[in-house]
């Protein structure tokens, strides 16, 4: 006997996952009164929504952005209560390890990727995987769901474009409780997320009751085949009810009436199921009542064995913010010919030969493809060469970009994306602050993103306020990504493979006004010229003051130098080529010898690199140094667009000179 097509042994799998995850809410809610854990998110009233699809997906094979309310969709997926306990409790368990609050899932074997607390990031990322499963030529599907609110979020919409756009094989799920925390959807949305949708072409739409298990899963069943044959993407709305409040920190009572409550206890799913199987005479209450009686046994088990399992470490706090992967190998440097080539070119060849060692390295950006091949014609060639599959056109979006790299790079595809310039990097920040960086530490090591952003940055150019800014100083103070800044072509094009090959995230910042600099420019290394990060190159040895400086910089410095008519062996000057991992060793030895230091920039002095690099100084050299520590960079301003007033804010030789002799004079 069937019902809509479903076994009555199917149908009792299905309420038994239900019965989990209510009563998983309920003795969660008890265990917080107790103080055993400290935050709460419920999946009630959303079962029967997560339940319908997790039947249609395969575990392990199909790949999963779950939402914080989607614990029902995980134990259908076959996350077991066990686990769902141990992140509740935040004990030393291997998903997060007590890094990630309760409910944000992850779990490798069920290729359920690592969730943040930020709302909609995961729409991109799940694009990503999508594009990676296109790459693969497989019939792999992805989920990713969210609630109504987050839909408001700019990147869900920058999402279904790119999704609708390339077909990608994913299933946006909005679960629609019509409440984001306190905030009802009629202020929230223009429209309904179903009317809203319309005009993505290629994007399957369906507007469902989430409440009913049956209705719900038609629309993942179909949605799931169109996927699966190549038809594209679809968006399916569940409509649900909210019965817990927002989280355990919310009252729902001081913004929902009573009646409204009680309207919503009458559309339990739960309760729903039952009464369908107990209609159709499928299954009896009493079978019913026995899986209750059972899942509760089982989870009080599961309590206390949960209870009793260990707390995270406290000396693991800090670990897997990086892969500690890193390469210490200075090559041996081997000309292909004694012609110098532009910094611009040097980099359009490490991207070539990377390419051609590396067949799961995708590269995109905007106009980087052919014939243009990037505003700066960085890739040019690149799309010709290696096809519109590994080299393409990104939409002009950069939290596109960043956040469908993501997910290329958790599948293990090493996408190198370019943000046409550092200064529009912002958009994206959310899935770099939130995403890129936390990604390895959050799921305790267990996933990764080792993705790289290709960023022209810096001044002189011209190029106003927004073709003219440093990046730097925010980058530095972000953990979980690596940061290069090469000066010269040879240094860029080292530096570029080994980022290529690197297992964690790095931003490669390239100077536009180095591009195509004589005095950039060197001869080119071979193609086994992998440069290590973290290790400094010192340009001029000295013993009467070190300045440490990297990027447009050092030729600044090398010009001041030569402007004062210094003596041979006085200055010593320090190119830092990556900024993270920073060589402080280098630096200390120098300082420990010249006893002085300058530190010279172009990002702004105001929390500037220059800031913690003398601050550095100052805790590890203390002893050793004659003088104070000294910093040149840009004054704290936009930088203006005519020639005379940037000169006026981005440090120039003359800046430079005179804080060189200053100091020497000290
Ligand atoms: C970017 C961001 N902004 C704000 C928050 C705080 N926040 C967490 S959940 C939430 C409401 C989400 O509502 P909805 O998308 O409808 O999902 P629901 O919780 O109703 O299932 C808010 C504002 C956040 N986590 N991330
Ligand atoms: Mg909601």
């Amino acid at each position: 006997m069937r019902l809509k097509g479903f076994t009555k042994k199917q149908i009792l799998e299905v309420y038994n996952n239900m019965a989990v995850s209510r009563r998983l809410d309920e003795k969660m809610l008890n265990l917080l009164k107790q103080g055993k854990s400290f935050f709460h998110m419920g999946a009630s009233g959303h079962e029967a929504a997560q339940l319908a699809a997790s039947f249609e997906m395969r575990a392990g094979k199909d790949w999963f952005y779950p939402y914080y309310r989607d614990a029902a969709l995980c134990l259908g997926l076959g996350m077991t209560i066990r686990e769902q306990l141990l992140s509740f409790l935040s004990k030393a368990d291997n998903a997060n390890n007590g890094r990630q609050m309760p409910h944000h899932y992850s779990h490798k074997t069920l290729r359920i990727v690592s969730q943040s607390s930020a709302t909609g990031t995961q729409f991109l990322q799940a694009v990503g995987c999508a594009l990676s499963r296109k790459l693969e030529k497989n019939n792999e599907l992805v989920y990713v769901s969210a609630g109504e609110g987050t839909t408001s979020q700019g990147d869900f919409h920058e999402a279904l474009n790119w999704a609708s756009n390339s077909k990608a094989p994913v299933i946006f799920h909005i679960q629609d409780n019509e409440y984001a925390i306190s905030t009802h959807k009629s202020i929230q949305n223009a429209d309904s997320v179903y009317a809203m949708s319309a005009g993505y072409r290629n994007l399957g739409r369906y507007d469902v009751n989430g409440v009913d298990f049956f209705e719900t899963n038609l629309a993942f069943k179909e949605a799931a085949e169109r996927a699966r044959k190549g038809k594209g993407p679809s968006l399916i709305v569940s409509n649900v009810v909210r019965l817990l409040p927002h989280s355990s920190s919310d009252d729902q009572r001081k913004y929902r009436t009573e009646q409204e409550l009680i309207e919503d206890k009458k559309r339990d799913p739960i309760v729903i199921l039952k009464d369908q199987c107990i209609k159709h005479e499928i299954i009896s209450i009493k079978e019913f009542e026995k899986i209750e009686n059972e899942v509760k046994k089982l989870i009080d088990d599961d309590i206390k064995w949960a209870l009793s399992q260990n707390n995270p470490e406290p000396l693991e706090a800090n670990m897997h913010v990086y892969s500690n992967n890193l390469s210490s190998i200075e090559p041996s440097l081997n000309l292909i010919s004694s012609n110098k080539i532009v910094l611009v070119d040097a980099i359009n060849h490490a991207l070539e030969e990377e390419m051609n060692l590396n067949d799961k390295m995708v590269i995109y950006g905007q106009d980087i493809a052919d014939p243009k091949g990037g505003v700066f014609t960085a890739t040019k060639g690149l799309s010709s060469k290696y096809g519109d599959e590994r080299v393409f056109n990104a939409p002009l979006a950069e939290s596109s970009i960043i956040g469908t790299a993501i997910g290329l790079a958790v599948t293990g595809y090493k996408p190198v994306v370019e943000i046409q310039f550092a200064d529009y990097i912002w958009t994206a920040m959310m899935q770099i602050r939130n995403e890129v960086v936390t990604m390895r530490y959050r799921s305790n090591n267990i996933w990764n993103c080792p993705l790289v952003i290709r960023a022209p940055v810096g001044g002189y150019i011209n190029g106003g306020i927004y073709h003219s800014q440093s990046i730097d100083g925010f980058f530095l103070h972000m953990p979980g990504i690596y940061i290069a800044y090469p000066s010269n072509a040879a240094d860029a094009k080292g530096l570029l493979k080994m980022a290529c090959r690197m297992k964690d995230p790095v931003i490669f910042m390239e100077h536009k006004g180095l591009y195509r600099q004589g005095y950039a420019s060197t001869a080119e290394p071979s193609k086994d010229y992998v440069l290590p990060f973290g290790k400094a190159k010192i340009l001029s040895t000295g013993d009467e003051l070190s300045i440490i400086t990297w990027g447009a910089m050092v030729q600044k410095c090398i010009e001041a130098i030569k402007s004062l008519n210094l003596i041979d062996g006085q200055v010593e000057l320090i190119d830092l080529r990556t900024l993270n991992p920073l060589d402080l060793d280098l630096i200390k030895t120098s300082i420990k010898k010249t006893g002085k230091a300058l530190v010279v920039h172009e990002d702004n002095i105001t929390n500037g690199p220059g800031a913690e690099i003398s601050a550095l100084i100052s805790e590890e050299c203390f002893e050793f140094l004659d003088g104070p520590i000294r910093r040149v960079g840009s004054k704290d301003s936009p930088i203006p667009f005519n020639k005379i007033l940037e000169d006026e804010v981005l440090p120039q030789t003359y800046d430079i000179s005179t804080k060189i002799m200053e100091l020497l004079e000290y």
